[in-house]
């Protein structure tokens, strides 16, 4: 999809003011990448209904999410106050004076708004991407093994495909940072798609490793101690070469859990990054993750109780609260 004039708006799925977004649902026509997608892949769009007037048009569900981008201040070209085209006083008080500002033109080098778009979305891409209420909920080791796991276990593989392309060499190639191809302790690092590839401060990398066989947080063990190390040390060297200004300690390494994606990977990003989602209770900081297996307990993640935010649009939410009342 390179144009969104066959973008047909459904509703607003999410907007959040101060950080400048807005997701959309929408369809388009039915492609034949899509129709791929769903045949050969276990997961199957959200629904692909159609009509049109009198025309019977195939349609898949699509998510934009859409943001403003930041301001490029590196140069004078660059200069905001250039391209605003007109201003719209909305008061003032002694010295101090309000506008709202237009700006007509874009420039290809300082665009205007950074766009994502999943087609065809999937039912859990839709659930993801919602508006809902989070809660805080407790996942003991037992639910995790009883109820959790079956759940992981059952994920369809074309949800990670998008890891897969990345591994194998077929997707996003030009933006690897750095590739160890060691198959135990080895990742590669690129930029996470949610980075701007362009403001330092909000720098965001992705670790992604290149074993298959971790899945969450829960699967590390202390024979993963060397790769976790491996991932911590050289990102720690990499970041100030290739972006400097972003000295070794400002850069903070973490790991989600839950996951949106169950293949080990680890979050990389300038510590006053703002992380979307990534608030108190999901974040898991990658040196508190090795110290804990290597000097609390070696079991650490597989017997710990974890304490998380959820949306409860997660499958993990009803899970443990089925669970949990089962159990009652
Ligand atoms: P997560 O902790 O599994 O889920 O992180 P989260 O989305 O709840 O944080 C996955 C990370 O991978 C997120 O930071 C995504 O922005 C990033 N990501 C997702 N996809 C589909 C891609 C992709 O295709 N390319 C890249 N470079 N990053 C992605």
């Amino acid at each position: 999809m390179h144009s969104l004039s066959n973008f047909t708006f459904t509703r607003v799925l999410n907007e959040d003011p101060i950080l400048k977004t807005l997701t959309l649902l929408g369809t388009v026509p039915v492609t034949t990448a899509a129709t791929t997608a769903t045949t050969e892949g276990e997961e199957v769009a959200a629904t692909v209904v159609s009509t049109t007037g009198d025309q019977n048009k195939e349609v898949q569900p699509v998510i934009l999410l859409i943001e403003k981008t930041h301001f490029a201040t590196q140069s004078s070209e660059n200069d905001i106050t250039r391209r605003i085209s007109e201003l719209l006083s909305t008061g003032s008080n002694d010295i101090y004076h309000w506008w709202n500002a237009i700006i007509l033109e874009g420039k290809a080098h300082d665009p205007d708004l950074k766009m994502t778009v999943i087609s065809p979305a999937t039912e859990a891409h839709i659930s993801k991407y919602s508006r809902q209420d989070r809660k805080m909920i407790t996942e003991t080791a037992e639910i995790y093994h009883k109820a959790i796991l079956p759940w992981i276990e059952s994920q369809p593989k074309s949800r990670i495909q998008w890891v897969y392309n990345i591994l194998e060499g077929l997707k996003e190639q030009d933006n690897i940072l750095l590739r160890d191809n060691d198959p135990d302790t080895g990742f590669i690092v690129l930029p996470d798609s949610k980075w701007d590839k362009r403001t330092l401060s909000s720098l965001y990398l992705l670790a992604i490793s290149m074993r298959s066989d971790i899945r969450s947080l829960r699967d590390l063990k202390p024979d993963h101690l060397p790769m976790l190390k491996n991932v911590r040390d050289k990102i720690m060297t990499l970041v100030p070469l290739r972006f400097p200004g972003v000295a070794s300690d400002e850069v903070r390494m973490f790991v989600h859990y839950h996951p949106s994606y169950y293949h080990f990977h680890v979050h990389v990003t300038h510590v006053s990054a703002q992380v979307p989602g990534s608030t108190v209770g999901q974040s898991h900081l990658l040196d508190t993750i090795i110290d804990n297996i290597e000097t609390i307990d070696p079991d650490y993640y597989r017997k710990a109780s974890i304490r998380f935010a959820l949306g409860v649009n997660h499958p993990v939410y009803s899970l443990i609260q089925g669970f949990q009342s089962a159990s009652q």
